[in-house]
């Protein structure tokens, strides 16, 4: 970092303080993860010098014969991790790579069917300030509010739901659901009523890869996902056609009088459709990451994240607390905090003085605006990839709950701001610019 410092000390003072947080601070943002060292040189390369526009042998630019090699490495990798048939690698981000499935699949003014925002789904699954909510007409399933199933999403709902709206496509997929989806029950759906099924892994596509969350593509039309959550690569999007999806999708209509296939549609929507010049250098990092996802390592952290993630659910259930749907399949938790008298923004903001990092988040039926929420968000990857375990995360909790049991009492947040650095020093992360 040493020409940052010297050529650009107010940035380099902010990467410095970053830094420091997260390598001192508890990380718990449920989207959020480490990505490792040579990832990281991947993506600060010269590779974000070059222009690439269009696909690896077939650019608007010369001289690509190098980031060639690195993004054909990235699709051969993504396609070995996810058993899948096509992807594309250059989606920015997630909202990108969503953005072309609506561009390739969808009419503006066509309806589509998601899981509502307030329980547990997207920003780009159809809400109203959204342009998947602006351009196209959403429809939403949601979770069952009380009963057995409380929290979950309930498929003969799902299906009324369709048969009533009759939607052109059905978005899976969330941000804040802790269970996993029965993908064969929407195909069954989406089939009955001639729609597209669309799946989001964004969440979950690093414990998708380990294989130890059941596997969307063999049922969607097609899948999407970002690089950068428990999948750990660098900020950024995809998109996948599993082995059957594009060939049950039907005939696509001739365009330029030649007949294109699925994948060709949605390389388009990526380029020229969606975006220009791809980003080389994170194209590079992505291959980078695949190739660490292929190893056996890889598994043995998605086990853990999930193992870490229970552990941490049963400790919130066991000291009161509400957990929506009563615990987790996957690397998240959402606690309902209506029983424990404090809001979702002021449990982030008292957690943060503490060095612990959450998001507030709209529980189903949630009483409070988006702004204020009843719950928190709290999820297992980025300090499972740094090496804690189940016994960790249960002290954790324990913390956790001192924090918000004590809300006004800086002298227990001033002793639980300590416990968590005496805990995180024990797991080091990043010395690169502290050293
Ligand atoms: N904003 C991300 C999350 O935190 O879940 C999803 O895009």
């Amino acid at each position: 970092m040493s020409h940052l410092k010297q050529a650009d000390p107010a940035i380099y003072s902010a990467l410095e303080k970053e830094v420091s947080r997260q390598n001192e601070g508890l990380e718990l943002i449920a989207s959020e993860n480490f990505v490792s060292r040579p990832v990281m040189q991947a993506m600060g390369s010269p590779l974000t010098n070059k222009y690439a526009e269009g696909l690896p042998g077939k650019r608007y630019y010369g001289g690509c014969q190098f980031v060639d090699i690195a993004e054909d490495i990235a699709r051969d990798r993504a396609k070995q991790v996810f058993n899948c048939e096509w992807v594309n690698v250059q989606p920015h981000s997630g909202a990108s790579a969503n953005a072309a499935v609506y561009l390739t699949l969808m009419k503006p003014g066509d309806v589509f069917l998601g899981l509502n925002l307030a329980h547990g789904g997207h920003l780009t699954h159809g809400s109203p300030v959204n342009f998947s909510g602006i351009l196209y007409k959403a429809e939403y399933y949601g979770v069952e509010p009380d009963g057995p199933d409380a929290g979950r999403i309930d498929m003969n709902k799902v299906r009324d739901q369709a048969l009533k709206v009759r939607p052109r496509m059905i978005s899976i997929g969330a941000s804040a659901y802790s269970r996993d989806f029965d993908y064969a029950a929407f195909r069954s759906v989406a089939d009955e009523i001639g729609a597209f099924l669309w799946m989001d892994m964004a969440h979950t596509a690093g414990l998708i890869a380990a294989k130890i969350m059941k596997d969307p593509l063999p049922h969607c039309h097609i899948v999407s996902t970002t690089t950068h959550k428990t999948l750990r690569g660098p900020r950024g999007g995809m998109l996948l056609i599993g082995k059957d999806g594009a060939n049950t999708m039907g005939k696509v209509a001739p365009k330029s009088g030649r007949t294109k296939n699925w994948s060709e549609l949605f390389d388009s929507s990526v380029f020229p459709g969606m975006q220009g010049g791809p980003l080389m250098h994170v194209i590079a990092a992505k291959a980078v990451a695949f190739g660490e996802a292929l190893e056996p390592e890889f598994i043995t952290y998605a086990k853990q994240v999930i193992s870490n993630s229970k552990a941490m659910a049963n400790a919130f259930v066991e000291r009161g607390y509400d957990v929506v749907s009563g615990g987790t399949d996957n690397h998240l938790s959402l606690i309902d905090l209506r029983n424990k008298g404090i809001t979702g923004k002021d449990a982030e903001i008292v957690l943060g003085t503490a060095d612990i990092t959450v998001n507030k988040n709209m529980v189903p039926y949630d009483t409070e605006s988006p702004f204020v929420t009843s719950g928190i968000r709290i999820g297992s990857p980025a300090m499972t990839t740094r090496g804690m375990g189940e016994d960790d995360f249960r002290t954790i909790v324990h913390l956790i709950d001192r924090v918000l049991t004590n809300a006004h009492n800086d002298s227990v947040i001033s002793d639980v701001r300590g416990a968590i650095h005496e805990l995180t020093d024990r797991f080091p992360l990043y010395d690169f610019v502290t050293a």
